[in-house]
């Protein structure tokens, strides 16, 4: 018997961008209760809400400043339980993001450990530096670029914070901060949600504080990386808490193997359901993200096919909110509608768990930046600095950030044809995408050939059908430019054709069967080629 969250498809909001109840030109818990009707008619069973909680927005909502309140920019607890209500009345389960591997700095666990002899000293990891103090405790460094470490003037110690220098990093092998972690799960389980996406959930358990070998990013991460502890609290957070309550957990992890992710995930250990991996998000990058290459298309089909038959229970997602748009990335801004429907025919004809990111059903895309100051991410901003600080070029620095900046996921959805596309009477607090003239949920509504309808209609199609829910994944090889892949359960065999190159593509084979979907006006029974940006889905008839 599946679980509710193997049968559902889920649909990421990013709340500051989705949709603004108030005018004050930032997404709000109503402007979501407003949008349900949508989503549910979208088809869509599952949200996954970025975090909604009080903070600083520094790295907006993933720096919380009290966990257990509703950031007033968003409503307040009130406006979320009703959001719960109003969602489960549809049938929509809705997860939270969980935040644990740092607070803000202005958390006040955080501001009481400034005192070194407060008992939240050690909730965090306060160390002396080295060379008289002057230089970090050690040599990791950022995920956003930099040292891992943030000089605090007033007691002359540093704090260790993998992110951004308003996040510290939570002592996780502090039983205290264990205690305070399951009040929190257990404060929004017993309201009622259904589970937990779980940020940077691999890297949260530090080892040792030892020097990192010499890697060109991410120095240290040795010492924190899947580590034991790491293991061991997930097991004890799931054996207490998440089995107790039912509730679903996707864990963030990055740079994980499909056997790290399997340790994660496999149902005897009693750790986190699913996890979202990123090898699939790295084919068109050379070394880190900010450095592009040509989009493949094969490495893409390779890798996908790599954790198809790796791990038992996928998350299937080429968008979120720290990812470029995958219409301009994956597909072609030129063939936008056909190549936005091969990449949702992909998504939803994966085994795994599909996973839509706000405005991809739409083919939402990059924003066309043109100053710096139109970037709101702190990282955008840090690895720019940095990049310049190393004597990169300005050009360069801007070609990096303009093309992988998260802003790009982040600009307000695209409602309406009309003034700020519809998200906000006010003035939106990132700057809204010009293309939403064209691009837009209300003119593609009703649209038979936009690509929202396509996306209902193939979400539809999923939700009734058990092969593309639960059936096994075959490869089936053809030609290294198309991805061809059966899903076969004892009821029958669906084969699916997805051609992400603008060339016609020949197959080595003809293949026949019932039509039920492709995102080309003539549907075919028949394919011996694929057309640009094709894609199909058949019943099999097997092969001639
Ligand atoms: O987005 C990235 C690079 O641009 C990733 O390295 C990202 O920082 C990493 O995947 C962790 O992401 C999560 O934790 C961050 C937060 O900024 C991201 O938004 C969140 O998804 C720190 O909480």
């Amino acid at each position: 018997m599946n679980k509710w969250w193997q049968e559902r498809v889920f649909y990421q909001i990013y709340p500051r961008s989705f949709c603004d109840s108030d005018g004050d030109g930032i997404g709000d818990i109503k402007g979501i209760i407003s949008k349900l009707d949508y989503l549910k008619n979208l088809g869509v069973g599952a949200l996954w809400l970025s975090p909604l909680y009080r903070s600083p927005n520094d790295d907006y909502g993933y720096d919380i400043s009290d966990y257990l309140d509703i950031n007033p920019e968003y409503g307040t607890m009130r406006d979320f339980e009703d959001l719960l209500k109003e969602a489960h009345m549809r049938d929509i389960k809705i997860i939270m993001d969980l935040v644990i591997n740092h607070t803000s700095d202005e958390h006040e666990w955080f501001k009481k450990s400034r005192d070194k002899d407060s008992q939240y000293r050690d909730y965090y990891f306060w160390r002396q530096g080295r060379g008289g103090g002057k230089k970090p405790p050690n040599n990791w460094t950022s995920f956003f670029s930099g040292p891992a470490w943030q000089r605090d003037e007033e007691s002359g110690e540093w704090y260790l914070r993998l992110f951004s220098k308003k996040q510290p990093d939570l002592n996780l092998s502090n039983p205290k901060v264990v205690e305070e972690i399951k009040k929190i799960l257990r404060f929004y389980l017993d309201m009622g949600i259904d589970g937990f996406r779980c940020d940077v959930i691999n890297v949260i358990y530090k080892t040792s504080l030892l020097d990192g070998k010499n890697r060109f990013v991410l120095k240290g991460l040795e010492h924190y990386h899947s580590q034991e502890g790491c293991h061991r609290l997930l097991k004890e957070f799931s054996t207490e808490i998440f089995e107790k309550y039912d509730a679903f957990t996707v864990g963030e992890t990055v740079l994980v193997s499909p056997q790290q992710a399997r340790d994660l995930t496999d149902t005897g250990r009693h750790e986190l359901n699913s996890v979202f991996s990123f090898e699939h998000m790295e084919v068109d990058q050379w070394l880190v993200k900010w450095f592009k290459t040509k989009f493949k298309p094969h490495k893409l089909y390779d890798t996908l096919t790599k954790w198809q038959n790796g791990l038992e229970t996928n998350t299937v997602y080429f968008e979120n909110h720290d990812q470029p748009r995958s219409v301009g990335r994956f597909g072609s801004l030129e063939y936008r509608d056909l190549s936005a429907k091969a990449l949702c025919t992909l998504l939803l004809c994966l085994r795994g768990i599909p996973f839509i990111y706000q405005g991809q059903e739409i083919a939402m895309a990059n924003y066309p930046f043109d100053d710096l100051t139109d970037f709101k991410d702190t990282e955008s901003h840090s690895v720019y600095h940095f990049g310049r600080k190393l004597g990169i070029p300005k050009k360069l620095m801007w070609k990096l950030i303009t093309k992988t900046s998260r802003d790009n996921a982040r600009t307000p959805v695209q409602w309406t044809g009309g003034k700020n596309a519809g998200f906000t009477s006010g003035t939106p607090w990132l700057k809204v995408n010009p293309d939403h003239t064209e691009i837009n949920v209300e003119a593609q509504s009703g649209l038979k050939s936009s690509v929202l309808e396509y996306y209902r209609g193939l979400i539809r199609f999923r939700n009734g059908n058990d092969i593309l829910k639960s059936g096994a994944f075959k490869r089936i090889y053809d030609n290294k430019s198309v991805f061809c892949f059966e899903r076969e359960t004892l009821e029958g065999k669906l084969v699916v054709f997805v051609n992400l190159t603008n060339k016609t593509q020949r197959l080595k084979n003809l293949y026949r069967g019932e039509a039920i979907a492709g995102n080309y006006d003539d549907i075919k029974n028949k394919f011996d080629e694929l057309r640009p940006y094709e894609a199909a889905i058949i019943k099999s008839l097997g092969k001639q």
